[in-house]
């Protein structure tokens, strides 16, 4: 995939991407300032003044995207999705003036983080966070990004939703922990082990979890009840992606979302929300795992499949009063 040393892209950086007993290990993300409402961080809450650079298929990137959507800072904050195949790092037709323009008509994500950073050592990922103000980069933690558009751009007119509320912390957080752990990163640990006892075990890990929450999703109609929250945000970018990639190119084919009677339903219906449908590009990411990760499927094609109808009704209303 090629990482940053030292400021200076490599192309092979299998060394550093943790073999140890062929598990897959995600690192950890290097960028981790805040945008506070007061500004205190350093980074205040502005219009205008952040970037988000994000690609459709990445769904760290996809949780970020969904958030600015839902509190209503598409006007505030600017994004820009990777268009064009990777030649190193995420490449983009556009950038974002300065520094940060086409070479040869590709913008390469890396070009940020040197600008951010000339000796910077590490991976290049979206989504990261970017302040045109100061021209640097605020992070590159998707998790973190998240809570910041949830509160600290309140003052500034945005919508009035509280994903992460103070009565569901405890709840929104169990569900995080475990997710995260066993589906959102759980995908990738299957289908990017290096050894068949490190497949089995994420994968079996992996099918635990989304079992559970079936049952889970038997009795309500969100993770953590009658509300939305940041734990159904964090799970829906993976269960979009499920039964069109991960299914088939990560090998976690136990069992499609579309079999499972109550996440599929639940899946419907968030993807059926207004403006999510719009803001979750199917082919665009078949084509960014298919086509960019030839480390999986050396040919690059992109299977056509499968025909599963997301628009069809759900039966969640079933579940108005539970909880
Ligand atoms: N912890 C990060 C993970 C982000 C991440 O790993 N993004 C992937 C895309 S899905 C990426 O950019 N990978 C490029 C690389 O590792 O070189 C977050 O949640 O923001």
């Amino acid at each position: 995939m090629g990482m940053l040393i030292d400021g200076e892209w490599i192309d092979d950086d299998a060394k550093y991407r943790n073999p140890e007993g062929g598990a897959f290990v995600r690192a950890e993300s290097v960028f981790r300032s805040w945008i506070t409402a007061d500004g205190s961080s350093g980074f205040p809450a502005e219009p205008g003044r952040y970037h988000l650079f994000l690609a459709p298929n990445c769904p760290w990137a996809h949780r970020t995207q969904i958030v600015r959507y839902l509190k209503g800072l598409e006007d505030a904050i600017s994004i820009t999705l990777s268009d064009l195949p990777r030649k190193r790092s995420w490449a983009y037709t556009e950038g974002i003036g300065r520094d940060l323009v086409p070479v040869d008509g590709v913008f390469e994500l890396h070009q940020a983080y040197v600008s951010a950073d000339p000796g910077y050592t590490g991976r290049v990922t979206v989504p990261t966070l970017f302040d045109k103000k100061e021209w640097t980069i605020v992070s590159n933690e998707s998790s973190e990004i998240v809570r910041m558009l949830n509160t600290e751009f309140d003052g500034l007119g945005a919508t009035r939703l509280d994903l992460y509320p103070e009565d569901l912390r405890p709840e929104i957080d169990g569900f995080n922990e475990r997710i995260y752990e066993t589906v959102n990163n759980g995908v990738y640990r299957t289908g990017f082990a290096k050894t068949q006892e490190s497949y089995e075990e994420a994968y079996d890990k992996l099918f635990g979890t989304l079992d559970w929450l079936d049952d889970v999703l038997g009795e309500r109609r969100y993770l953590c009840g009658e509300r939305l929250t940041e734990a159904d945000w964090r799970l829906y970018p993976t269960l979009i992606r499920f039964d069109c990639v991960y299914y088939s190119h990560f090998k976690c084919n136990k069992r499609r979302i579309d079999d499972y009677p109550n996440l599929s339903n639940y899946l419907r219906e968030l993807y059926q929300l207004p403006g999510i449908a719009e803001r979750t590009d199917i082919p665009g990411i078949k084509q960014g795992y298919y086509a960019d990760m030839k480390h999986i499927n050396p040919t690059g094609i992109v299977p056509l499949g499968p025909d599963i109808d997301l628009h069809r009704p759900h039966d969640r209303e079933r579940l108005r009063k539970a909880a």
